[in-house]
């Protein structure tokens, strides 16, 4: 195709420029040099180029943040329940692999350890095991660090860092059953990326594999599928571990390995990266891992950014999830979370692991409103107010900072 072979030449064109820096191992230092070497805009800057891998995406549904960092906009999600790949968010800690790994997709191999008959298995093999399809919240961790007045390092996320997304593959847990069962002292579940690893580096200090405790076995998921399409490279194909229920981080794409174990891997990622830190503090391992989501909704629409909305009635509509648990209830507020009214869950229940759209109807006058979203979840908890301030800006999903100012006139 032209287009492809075009992008191609421009990435390629990128890495031959770029200078041999810290970037420049990592494979980034094309797109850095891309940054530098821009004209400078006389007026407001140009959107950001959607990297080569991720050509395909719809650029006037998402803000390219980075190469590796890309975000629904928040008037993208409309009020279907699952989100199409062309807007669905990017985020790669490495640079994304060649796109020859899912070239031949039944030949790519997984090896499995931490079993009784621990061994290396092909795509093909693993589609003998099992089918199922589930339904799921993918969110980055730091999805909402953008509402941090602390301003943590790392990409300021509005709401855009989520979607909800089909998978088709095997359940681990057949995997496991075919070799087996597990060997004794399975406390952890390991997923390794398949990443090419920069050279002259610490593997551990880059290599994206991380643990997730093994009381999520039953729902975890080895997904080749995505919304009814073979898995894109952009998201993790040919093959992904997808954890049901846990942040973005832990649904490990490119995966290689899939191991089983005592301990949690010693990967800086997991020792040290996506770790609870106390504002200011250092992170290390004692802290809490982002693990499962918590509760957590906001408003989609109507939007005022582009001019006030027409008063009369009008249909406040948004998202709303609750990690492993189903949403119980969805309340609005256009009083800035004075007074609340329960919203109706529209479009169908793809289980507790999907979120659901909400609406509430609402006759407006002429003026300003602050609307909120609150949701509760099949254990009774509800959405906070406030988010829990820590280091890195991550798990946030206080109802106050999600809040929309809509202009109605
Ligand atoms: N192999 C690998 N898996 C990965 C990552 C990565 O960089 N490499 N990024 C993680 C993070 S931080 C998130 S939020 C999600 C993003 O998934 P997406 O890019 O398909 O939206 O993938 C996770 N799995
Ligand atoms: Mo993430």
């Amino acid at each position: 195709m032209t287009t492809k072979s075009h992008d191609d030449l421009i990435a390629r064109r990128r890495v031959l420029g770029g200078a041999a820096t810290a970037l420049g191992a990592l494979g980034l230092s094309g797109w850095a040099q891309a940054q530098t070497s821009a004209t400078t805009p006389l007026a407001a800057p140009a959107a950001k180029p959607l990297p080569a891998y991720a050509a395909w995406k719809n650029p006037s549904a998402v803000v390219v943040h980075s190469a590796t960092t890309i975000e629904t906009r928040r008037s993208a999600f409309g009020s279907s329940v699952i989100t199409p790949a062309q807007q669905l968010y990017i985020r790669n800690n490495l640079p994304a692999p060649d796109a020859a790994i899912v070239e031949n997709r039944d030949a790519w191999t997984l090896d499995v350890e931490g079993v009784k008959q621990p061994r290396s298995l092909t795509l093909a093999e693993l589609k003998t095991l099992g089918l199922e399809t589930v339904a799921t919240v993918l969110q980055c961790s730091g999805n909402g660090r953008g509402f941090f007045p602390s301003k943590p390092s790392g990409t300021p996320w509005t709401v855009g860092a989520a979607g909800c997304v089909l998978w088709s593959g095997v359940p681990v847990r057949n995997v496991v059953a075919a070799l087996g069962g597990l060997a004794d002292g399975a406390v952890f579940i390991t997923g390794t990326g398949g990443e090419k690893l920069p050279e002259g580096v610490d593997p551990l200090s880059v290599v994206v594999e991380r643990s997730v405790p093994i009381k999520a076995l039953g729902d975890c998921l080895l997904a080749w599928e995505m919304n009814g399409e073979p898995l894109s490279l952009a998201h993790g194909g040919p093959l992904r571990l997808i954890v049901p229920g846990y942040q973005g981080v832990n649904n490990i794409k490119y995966i290689k390995r899939l191991a089983f174990g005592s301990t949690e891997s010693k990967a800086k990622i997991m020792a040290h990266g996506y770790r609870m830190t106390p504002p200011g503090g250092q992170s290390s391992p004692d802290q809490a891992s982002v693990w499962e989501m918590n509760v957590k909704s906001w408003i989609n629409g109507p939007l005022s950014d582009g001019g006030p909305v027409k008063a009369g009635l009008v249909q406040l509509h948004g998202v709303a999830f609750g990690g492993t648990r189903a949403i119980e209830r969805v309340e609005v507020s256009t009083d800035g979370g004075q007074t609340w009214q329960t919203a109706r869950l529209v479009g169908p229940d793809l289980g507790r692991f999907a979120w659901r759209q909400f609406s509430l109807e609402v006759k407006l006058a002429p003026g300003s409103y602050q609307v909120a979203s609150r949701a509760v979840d099949s254990a009774g908890q509800v959405q906070p107010a406030e988010r829990v301030e820590n280091a890195h800006g991550y798990n946030n999903n206080s109802w106050r900072d999600h809040a929309i100012s809509l202009a109605v006139a």
